[in-house]
């Protein structure tokens, strides 16, 4: 019997309490009868979350890129794998078929490794989105190469530090990217990165937008004449169950920045599995993620999870605002896009536009809708469900992290019922807890604390790159055999968790442990309100106070600020209390948010703090020019 492909709630109860009890048999079958193995496993799962050291599927042989590519060829080798949607409306949309993908990804393959690259190497991919990030990542994997995507849109600094932390030989870039109506010097960036970089001994030029670019003599190669005359066939290398897949680097609440290790099999496995259930996705269905490849979303969700599936995944290279905040509906309708997944920030700038640019559309395609990346307030989960979903359509929030590799709170659409800004149950094999602060599990429903994990998952990373022991004291530390997830969550009465936020984000005012998500939340109740971030301020009597930074939707309609902040407190004392009420508000034009759109509130902190001295690296932020305009601003 296949667990493969959840159906409804019984089953998935029944499922999920059989991937509790015997996990190993559980994984087992689902390795067994949805993957190609050049070897099968000696033993399933091998595990000490006191060392730590995980391992899935030891002993197994295989390549992930068979099981994304050639294992299709048979049957769906004409189907769309990536349907690239450019930033430009007017630009074609490519369809990369199964086939075509195959013969792509070889000869991308040959030339990394006509350039020396070898199983193990550390590759830098720092390509927009387009076919060629998709290709390069399989690429690698086909040839057991380690791949380090980075965002393109970090600066050259976050770049030449992400590469010299694993230390790549080779970096693949393109000569420039589209954002909307700009375009990105891309390769002059990693040229300033790279006079930083000892390690790096060639570089792959994609040519996307035809500019002039300098090439350094020896080092620097155009990649469509290596292309033209490398091979289709280039056989894929076969790998160790545990062997790197690729590194991720996530930012720390302090310090360098992390590399997490994702290994091959467990990842795969995990990834599919999720991929398939949370979409319910079903053949000749279009799925489309609106996340980057540079971030986990990407990777496991754009990449390998969909085509792990031979799923048609949709790749776009635009933003939501280009050529206005209607292209994101103008692709659905285009592509008839069965599921949508996308974040709660890109879902509030939509809102802020007003639901007329949806009605141009026709929606009717969409049978799920996701979120991910931060907590979905219940004003903008309600916009995308009556807006975008008409009401139809489930949302699925689903909670993770880059260190988790996959899904692991989510609700499955169709499946189990969902409840605004509840990421509702554990996926299956997943066996979270709550804990108290001092080491104490809160069993039972109705409680609240820290969210671990018991039980290894498969697709957990298995270390930092290059620093095991920041991995052990990062996630294994803070409670005894747990991974520690850094984040806050309750479990209502029916046993649904809701993610409170990132626990570093408690605030404790007048001895009273305050969240800064449903604070968030009561704010962003009022109509005028687009965004807001809490923090907290050093305070004679209270310990610590509220420091609200708020943006309003339209800051020229409501000029009386006076009011705004006393109905904002009045939410707030409705809402949650009047201890939550806020000592300071900022209204501002913009929140300072890195690149996946999460709201930097160390720095918001600092600011509050009158605290200049020390505000970190903001040249990675999606916006660091609001930062000048909020200290000049403050109160
Ligand atoms: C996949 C991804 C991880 C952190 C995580 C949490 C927050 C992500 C969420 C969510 C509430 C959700 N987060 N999804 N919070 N509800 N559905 O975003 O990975 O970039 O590593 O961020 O994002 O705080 O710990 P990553």
């Amino acid at each position: 019997m296949s667990n493969y492909h959840i159906k409804h709630l019984e089953e998935y109860f029944k499922v999920y309490r059989k991937s509790i009890r015997e996990p190993e048999n559980f994984w087992e079958e689902i390795a067994e009868e949805h993957f190609v193995w050049r070897k099968k496993w000696d033993k399933v799962l091998d595990w000490d979350f006191s060392k730590p050291a995980v391992k899935w599927f030891e002993g197994a042989k295989l390549n992930i890129t068979e099981n994304c590519i050639d294992r299709h060829l048979t049957t769906k080798g004409d189907k769309t794998a990536i349907l690239f949607e450019p930033n430009d409306p007017k630009e074609a949309a490519e369809h990369i078929t199964y086939k075509q993908l195959h013969e792509r990804v070889n000869q991308f393959a040959n030339v990394l490794k006509d350039q020396g690259v070898k199983k193990g190497d550390r590759v830098c991919i720092y390509v927009p989105m387009i076919p060629e990030l998709a290709i390069a990542t399989l690429a690698c994997a086909r040839i057991g190469a380690i791949h380090s995507v980075v965002f393109a849109g970090f600066s050259s600094k976050a770049l030449a530090t992400r590469i010299n932390d694993s230390d790549c030989k080779i970096v693949i870039t393109s000569d420039g990217s589209y954002r909307g109506k700009k375009s990105i010097d891309l390769k002059g960036i990693v040229d300033e990165a790279l006079e930083n970089c000892d390690c790096v001994e060639s570089v792959l030029v994609v040519k996307r937008i035809n500019s002039e670019i300098y090439m350094k003599e020896g080092r620097d190669k155009w990649l469509q004449p290596l292309l033209d005359t490398a091979s289709k066939e280039c056989k894929a290398e076969i790998m160790d169950a545990e062997d790197p897949l690729f590194i991720l680097y996530t930012s720390g609440s302090t310090g360098k920045p992390k590399g997490m290790v994702h290994t091959t099999a467990g990842y795969m496995v995990y990834t599919a599995y999720t991929f398939k259930n949370a979409f319910q996705y079903r053949d000749n269905q279009v799925y489309w993620c609106t996340a980057d490849i540079g971030w986990i979303t990407g990777h496991s969700y754009i990449v390998y999870g969909p085509l792990a599936n031979g799923a048609t995944t949709v790749l776009f290279e635009g933003v939501p605002s280009y050529p206005d905040f209607g292209r994101f509906w103008e692709i659905v309708e285009k592509h008839k896009v069965n599921q949508f997944y996308t974040a709660p920030t890109a879902i509030r700038a939509l809102a802020k536009h007003g639901a007329e640019l949806i009605d141009k559309y026709d929606l009717s395609s969409l049978k799920v809708l996701g979120s991910v990346g931060e907590p979905i307030n219940e004003e903008a989960w309600h916009w995308y469900n009556d807006n975008v979903g008409k009401g139809k359509s489930p949302i699925i929030d689903t909670w993770w992290q880059t260190e988790t590799g996959g899904m692991m709170i989510t609700p499955i659409p169709y499946v189990t019922p969902t409840k605004p800004t509840y990421a509702t149950l554990p996926f299956i094999g997943i066996q979270p807890a709550i804990m108290d602060e001092k080491g104490a599990e809160l069993k039972g429903n109705q409680v609240e604390g820290r969210l671990c994990i018991k039980y290894p998952w498969p697709s957990m990373a298995r270390t930092i790159w290059g620093n095991h022991q920041r991995y052990k004291e990062t996630y294994f530390s803070a409670f005894d055999n747990m991974y520690f997830t850094g984040d806050g969550a309750l479990r209502d009465e029916v046993g649904y968790y809701r993610i409170t936020g990132r626990v570093d984000d408690v605030i404790i005012v007048s001895g009273h442990n305050l969240g800064t998500a449903p604070i968030e939340d009561a704010i962003n109740e009022h109509p005028a309100i687009a965004e807001s971030a809490i923090v907290g301020f050093p305070h004679d009597i209270k310990g610590s106070a509220l420091y609200g930074y708020i943006t309003l939707k339209d800051a020229g309609e409501y000029r009386d600020h006076n009011n705004l902040k006393k109905e904002i407190n009045q939410l707030i004392t409705d809402r949650i209390g009047p201890i939550a009420k806020l000592d300071k508000i900022q209204f501002s034009d913009g929140l300072p948010k890195t690149r996946s759109g999460k709201i930097m509130r160390r720095i918001l902190r600092k600011i509050a703090s009158n605290d200049m001295s020390n505000l970190g690296d903001t040249s990675t932020l999606l916006n660091p020019e609001v930062v000048q305009s909020i200290i000049d601003n403050r109160l």
